[in-house]
């Protein structure tokens, strides 16, 4: 069941540890009441302070630990809770208890992240974005770690440290931040060919996504499932967004990191708080061990996908976030998500990045979360009971009794033992292994280039455009020749375009090699494009500009359709001061044109009225607040008798043509004499997200 904020969390640590704000009196830590919280302990009024000030000290001293390490990836992030119900049917593929029973609810806590920035740096970053789910089972705690993209920048996870250095600022002078145009980032990739593939996924639209809610997630590596007559099949995880896959426009992520750094994180607050719930379809991409040797894929190399097209995603059940998280660092920052964490009927494979990872994560949490006890931190707890005979160390909250603290032991008979091959007990699946003892790769790791192209090819013309656009951006932002051009070589082997293209904008010649082609076991991939127009707008944002005497019956028309479809919106005026509307009501803006700009919202609505289209005429940021939204391409709409500040934001309306079919084909909404149409036009046009195709957008001033 969906929750009210506020309402008890399914998650019984939590619910134990909440704490209402306490109107009582404030106390020490040992429980002991302050006389006075605002003064120390002074030998006379004007005298020093005294050592022996025992309240000053504490307080102090826990303000001085505040601060624990930041994650040494990921560690811009924000989560929310929510629920996990499984379809019917997928007894036949894993006997993962969680994912049996329709009628069952499993809590999840999720986490969203960029993977470069530091804690404080800005959403919208150039960057992959981290898709962490804790399953809390009757089972125990499954963790499915994963990305918005879904392959990986190398193949091996002893070259992760190397990878992350060079993507990190650069360590003389820590700049820049949470960006990946700087040399040593390039550098590391112009020499990493087995990279190509990611930095194809990092630089198209995916790593500037609308929204937390409008990702795509994957688990990257094959794992297994097993059932329970102990078949086991390869699967890849698949989390499918309902509201469709959506990005922002890179003009747009630049201005939206100043306008809002925490656009992303309060976008997914707010949709929750509105009760706008997120949901995702979780899927597997299923194959079996025959048809795995035949796939020209090394389903061991996170650097390759299995197309969709080639093995469609089965359906598995739905995740709905639900509730927001009541104290940040307690929960998001403390949450400690492990590949390793996971129940019976799902199983590693032989991937050697997964391999380096099911090590890494418990070794971080140990430094970040203070030692060996993390699991005993509320967001971390299992909802099923725990034992063993792990003891002590620092922080530890249990308080086990007895004197019996191994196994096997005579003198306690009732100890906890192992369960055995009796159901229920984790078995790793039996596979062989027999090898010689070296450091190399399987062949197949070698072919670097091939679905790249795959990619590539499977964009929309516009996609591939601001693919290209963002290698011209972030090699501009390198300083050493050789490393841009060592970049350009590398795109040669991908797409003669794109490389030419590439090389144009860094004024470089591509090198004249063949240009390559699509390897013929693939056909390009639809489902590798986001642009799949026709999805909901729900949890979306309008602006509409409504200054002095604006039109009441047309904006209260779209606030109502709006209002259908789960779409909020902001009225913006000059100033916070109430307008007046054409009937004479009294309304309050949410926004200004000075503290917000058209990069925060997914739609512009400019409403008739005289008084108030002769009054924003006048105004050069209601002009740049169209200008940017139409060079954006997002829709806009106007009301009646109020397309002057179209001619006023100097848009190259004349490049699309001056048929007001031709307008709303590209998102461009007039309204006629009566205005009747204008809502559902505005929202028909917000269903394609955007109109990347719009001509004129480069000749914008915005
Ligand atoms: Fe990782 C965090 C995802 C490769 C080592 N990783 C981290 C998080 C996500 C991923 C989503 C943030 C979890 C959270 O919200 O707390 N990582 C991935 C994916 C990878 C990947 C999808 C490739 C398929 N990671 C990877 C490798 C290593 C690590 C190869 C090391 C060998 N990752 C870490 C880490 C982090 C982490 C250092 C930092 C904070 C944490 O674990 O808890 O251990």
């Amino acid at each position: 069941m969906p929750q009210k904020p506020g309402a008890p969390s399914d998650l019984p640590a939590i619910e134990a540890a909440r704490r209402e704000f306490d109107p009582v009196n404030i106390t020490t830590q040992q429980g002991l009441k302050e006389s006075d919280d605002a003064n120390s302990l002074k030998a006379g009024v004007r005298g020093p302070s005294l050592l022996q000030d025992f309240v000053l000290r504490e307080k102090i001293t826990h303000f001085d630990h505040e601060r624990i390490p930041e994650r040494i990836v990921h560690a811009r992030g924000a989560a929310a809770h929510g629920v996990f119900q499984a379809y019917p049917g997928n007894e036949k593929y894993t006997k993962a208890g969680f994912l049996q029973d329709p009628a069952k609810q499993t809590p999840v806590f999720v986490r969203f992240s960029t993977v470069a920035g530091s804690r404080g740096s800005a959403d919208l970053a150039r960057d992959a974005r981290g898709f962490a789910v804790k399953f809390y089972t009757d089972e125990g705690n499954f963790d499915l770690v994963g990305n918005n993209i879904p392959v990986f920048f190398i193949q091996d996870a002893i070259k992760f440290p190397d990878f992350v250095h060079s993507v990190k600022p650069e360590p003389n002078n820590e700049i820049p931040q949470a960006a990946s145009a700087h040399d040593t980032f390039w550098d590391f990739i112009s020499l990493t060919p087995e990279s190509f593939h990611m930095i194809m996924w990092v630089m198209s639209d995916r790593a500037i996504p609308r929204s937390y809610r409008m990702m795509e997630g994957f688990g990257v590596h094959t794992f297994r499932f097993i059932n329970a007559a102990g078949e086991s099949q390869f699967i890849k995880w698949h989390w499918k967004p309902l509201l469709g896959t959506h990005g922002v426009a890179w003009d747009e992520a630049l201005k939206t990191n100043g306008a809002d750094p925490d656009f992303h994180r309060r976008d997914l607050w707010e949709a929750i708080e509105n009760g706008v719930y997120p949901e995702w379809e979780l899927g597997v991409q299923i194959i079996s061990e025959a048809d795995a040797a035949k796939l020209k894929i090394d389903l061991l190399d996170p650097t390759k996908i299995i197309p969709e097209e080639v093995i469609p995603v089965t359906k598995l059940g739905k995740m709905t976030l639900n509730r927001n998280p009541d104290n940040f660092f307690a929960e998001t920052e403390q949450v400690a998500f492990h590949p390793g964490h996971v129940v019976p009927g799902i199983d590693f494979t032989n991937d050697p990045l997964l391999a380096g990872r099911l090590f890494s994560y418990t070794d971080t949490q140990l430094l970040r979360l203070g030692g060996p006890n993390f699991a005993q931190i509320p967001i971390n707890r299992p909802v099923c009971p725990v034992h063993n005979f792990q003891r002590d160390g620092f922080s530890q909250q249990r308080v086990d009794m007895g004197r019996v603290a191994y196994a096997p032991s005579s003198l306690q008979t009732d100890a906890p033992a192992h369960i055995g091959k009796l159901p229920g007990g984790y078995e790793e699946f039996p596979q062989k292994a027999d090898g010689e003892f070296l450091r190399a790769k399987p062949e197949l790791f070698a072919d670097h280039y091939s679905q790249a192209t795959l990619f590539y090819v499977s964009l929309t013309p516009a996609e591939q455009k601001h693919l290209q656009n963002a290698l011209k951006f972030e090699l501009s932002k390198c300083d050493t020749l050789q490393v841009r051009e060592r970049v350009v070589e590398n795109l040669a082997h991908i797409d003669a375009e794109l490389a030419g293209e590439v090389a144009k904008g860094l004024g470089l010649v591509a090198p004249a090699i063949p240009a390559p082609k699509l390897a013929p076991q693939y056909k390009p991939s639809p489902a590798l494009s986001m642009v799949h127009p026709g999805g909901s707008v729900a949890g979306r944002k309008v602006a509409i500009i409504a200054g002095e005497g604006h039109d009441a019956a047309e904006v209260a028309a779209l606030q109502a359709a709006l209002k259908a479809e789960q779409v909020s919106w902001h009225l913006i005026a000059p100033t916070l001061a109430p307008v007046k509307d054409s009937k004479g009501n009294s309304v309050t803006p949410d926004a200004t044109l000075e503290n917000t700009r058209s990069v925060l919202y997914d739609a512009v609505f400019v409403p008739g009225g005289k008084e108030h289209i002769d009054g924003l005429r006048l105004l050069g940021k209601a002009k740049a607040f169209v200008a940017e939204a139409f060079m954006h391409c997002k829709p806009i709409a106007v009301g009646v008798n109020a397309a002057a500040v179209l001619d006023d934001a100097n848009l190259p309306l004349a490049d699309i043509g001056t048929d007001p079919q031709a307008l709303k084909d590209q998102g461009i909404v007039v309204a006629d004499s009566t205005g009747k149409s204008v809502p559902q036009d505005l929202l028909h046009a917000m269903r394609f997200h955007r109109f990347w195709d719009r001509p004129g957008v480069d000749k914008v001033a915005a």
